[in-house]
Formats: C-alpha cells, structure tokens, sequence
C-alpha cells in the first residue's frame, strides 16, 4: 500500500516538479488514448502523477485506458480519476472498485453527498483496496462560488468541508488556484500531510506560484499542456515560471 502523497511527494523529488497532468483530450475520439499516451510520453518525466477526466474515461472505458495506465506505471506515475463522485455510498463504493482494480489509484468525490451512506462507503472501500479519496473542496470555476463559498450555520461551506476532509480521514482536497486565500484558510484546517491539489492554473487564470505560495501541494494542469503544440515547453514555461522570484 502506498500512500498517494508519499507518492506525489517522491516523483516531486525526483523531477523537482508540482505538476499532475490532466490528460484531458479532445477531438476524434477514436484516437483520445494514443494521444494522451503521446503527450504523457513526451512530459511523463517532467510530472508527478496524471488525472484523468470524462474526456477520456467516457469515450473508452477503464478498459481502454490500459496503455495510458501501463505507461503510467512503466514511468512510475499514479493515475487519478477525477469522476467527482457524488451518489449513495453503495454507488460511490461500487465506482470506486472499478477504478481501483483497473489502475487507478485514487479518486476525487464530492463532499456534497455527505458521510452516512455516502463517502462513508466509497473511504472504507477506498481503505480496503489501499487507494486514496480527494475531496472538493473548493472549485476553480466562477460559479463555484455560488455553491462553496455559501454560509452554512455561520461557516463558509468550504472550510465545513475542510473540517469534514480532516474529521474524515480523506488523502486530501481539491482547491481552487484562482483563490488562494482560500488554499490558505484550507490548509489551515486540514492535517499537515493531507494534500491540497489546486486546478484552474493557465486557461482558469489562475497563478501558480501564487497557489503553491498559499498552500497548495500540487497544480493540476490541463489545457495548457495538452493543446499546447509544444507540450514539453509548456511544462517547462511553467516550472521556470515557478523558480522566478516575485
Ligand atoms: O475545481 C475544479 N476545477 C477543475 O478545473 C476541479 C477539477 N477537477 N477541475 C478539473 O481539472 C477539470 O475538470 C479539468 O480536468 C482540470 C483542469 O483543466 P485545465 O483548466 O487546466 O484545462
């Protein structure tokens, strides 16, 4: 059993890099994997781990995925699925099974649906297979702001679901890059190793030295990296524009 952030945390090491790679293809979907394969082959030592989205996961399957998957282990990346899941425990926890077992080694859900008969099921599933469970916690777009930010009995519905993060034991949170106050106000309730990964870096607007400055462990990059025609450089922009000062 390893653990998703001593994983992140050694690849990280090893590359000096904060990126996990959201392999988020588009266009002919007959050829969606072998891209995302083509892409992962050219920036697979430059990251920590890869995510994959509906792009992918809807168009092919779990069972399709096996050559992402395969070289994803050949270079020692864990897969994340991002299938934000937000149903009953039993339903969470069946989903959960099928990724863990087909390569996936961890899985975002939604804090939403609450612990009793729902993320109850998909952790204790999670903790049975040695897999890991992300929570949202707070999301990049702009109207997530309508949903998260809500009071909820005098308490941002976000730093609630912080709480529940800790309370429950989850790998860690998801928050959003073009908020760092809130990546800020988040790693102040969660445990020191529970990870925040921070999407909406590039495309969203979001900075991301600013999200790593605030808190967050890892950025989730998609867009800028896999429609880039040149997606080594795009890491590289990113990683140099890391190691700037101001
Ligand atoms: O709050 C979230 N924002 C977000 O963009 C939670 C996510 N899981 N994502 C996902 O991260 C999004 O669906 C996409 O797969 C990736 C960001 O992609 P990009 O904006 O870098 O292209």
């Amino acid at each position: 059993v390893r653990l998703l952030r001593d994983w992140l945390d050694t690849n990280s090491q090893k590359s000096g890099s904060k990126v996990i790679l959201a392999a988020d293809v588009g266009g002919p979907v007959e050829t969606r994997v072998d891209r995302a394969v083509s892409i992962l082959d050219q920036v697979g030592e430059r990251i920590v781990a890869v995510k994959v989205n509906w792009h992918i996961l809807l168009t092919d399957g779990v069972r399709g995925l096996r050559a992402l998957k395969e070289r994803c282990e050949e270079l020692g990346l864990p897969l994340i699925a991002d299938m934000k899941l937000n149903d009953i425990g039993t339903t969470n926890a069946e989903a959960a099974k099928i990724l863990f077992s087909n390569g996936f080694e961890a899985v975002i859900a939604n804090p939403f649906v609450g612990y009793e008969d729902g993320i109850r099921e998909l952790l204790a599933e999670a903790k049975k297979m040695g897999k890991g469970v992300i929570l949202l916690v707070y999301m990049s777009h702009e109207g997530a702001k309508e949903g998260y930010a809500l009071q909820a009995d005098g308490e941002k519905l976000y730093l609630r679901f912080a709480r529940k993060t800790k309370e429950w034991g989850a790998d860690g949170a998801i928050v959003s890059s073009r908020s760092p106050s809130v990546i800020r106000e988040v790693r102040g309730v969660l445990a020191a190793e529970q990870l925040i990964l921070s999407p909406g870096v590039g495309f969203q607007g979001g900075e991301p030295g600013e999200a790593l400055a605030a808190g967050a462990d890892y950025l989730i990059v998609g867009r800028s990296i896999v429609e880039s025609k040149d997606p080594v450089g795009a890491v590289e922009r990113l990683e140099r524009s890391l190691r700037a000062p101001g």
